[in-house]
């Protein structure tokens, strides 16, 4: 449900002062643009690879065309990464709509808490609150990949990154982009890095590459790969997997200090792409 908060302006129309011809055409005495923010509410935390969106729009309601203009302001540590939405909106029925996505990051030290974005056109205002969330807890046991900056040799189009390190192992939500899907049909090698917050001392990393009843991983999963860690700036290989036909694969090695982790995907079973769908790292 979308809940909208709108400061009506008040002009010479609400005193009468108007002619009808322009009463008529349109009502200046009210904004015909309607703001709208999906979700209403969106939390955020401070990881490089957990980024939060909005979708933000505006609707013409009105009888004529106009030029719109939306700034979008965010109380700090908030940043987002559009500050302006600029847009024609043509006098349609039904009411004609643009719409975009809006990036919102903070910070890894931004302080928890509740802060808010806004919405402007005109005089109307639509606040949408940010919640920025604790750290998730990177101590033993814990995912020290979890939301970590990640990059890699190639992504296709359809795919983000940040897919492989975003808390969803799930092969079943494959299509909604929580995996990395590397762009060089038919070519390997295919890289995708992890770099730690700190260096960690680690001994096991767990690979999820593609598995389900329709992405079976004996056809779609990554069957040949190296798993490495960097070392004093050097990539040291801790696990050679061969001939693999499952989804799931679980690497532990000799407890080793270091500051990233990459998988080098060196053949998919049906030799088309290296998919993963989450990694993740422990220290033990
Ligand atoms: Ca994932």
């Amino acid at each position: 449900m979308k809940r909208h908060i709108a400061v009506v302006a008040l002009s010479a129309a609400t005193l009468g002062l108007v002619t009808p011809s322009v009463a008529s055409a349109a009502r200046p005495d009210r904004s015909p643009v309607r703001l709208t923010a999906t979700p209403e509410r969106i939390e955020v935390v401070g990881l490089p690879c957990l980024p939060s969106s909005l979708q933000v729009g505006m609707t013409n309601t009105g009888t004529a065309d106009l030029y719109a203009d939306m700034e979008l302001t965010a109380e700090p540590p908030v940043t987002l990464d559009r500050q302006v939405l600029s847009s024609w909106l043509p006098a349609r029925d039904p009411d004609f709509m643009v719409s975009t996505r809006v990036g919102v990051t903070v910070p890894r030290d931004a302080e928890s808490g509740e802060y808010q974005v806004e919405l402007t056109v005109d005089r109307q205002v639509l606040a949408v609150p940010v919640e920025v969330l604790p750290l998730p807890p990177k101590g033993a046991g814990d995912n020290l990949a979890l939301g970590e900056q990640a990059s890699a040799s190639s992504t296709h189009g359809n795919f983000d990154v940040c897919g492989a390190v975003d808390g969803n192992k799930n092969s079943n939500d494959w299509d909604t982009l929580t995996g990395w899907n590397d762009a060089t049909r038919g070519v390997f090698p295919d890289t995708h890095q992890i770099a730690l917050a700190e260096p960690a001392t680690i001994s096991r990393v767990e690979t999820y590459t593609l598995d389900s009843a329709r992405y079976p991983a004996a056809r779609y999963g990554l069957r040949d790969f190296d798993v490495q860690v960097r070392v004093d700036g050097a990539w040291q290989t801790v696990h050679e997997v061969r001939a693999n036909v499952v989804g799931h694969v679980t690497s532990t090695f000799d407890a080793v200090t270091a500051d990233a982790v990459r998988i080098v995907g060196l053949a998919s079973n049906n030799g088309d792409y290296s998919r993963l769908v989450e990694v993740e790292v422990y220290s033990s």
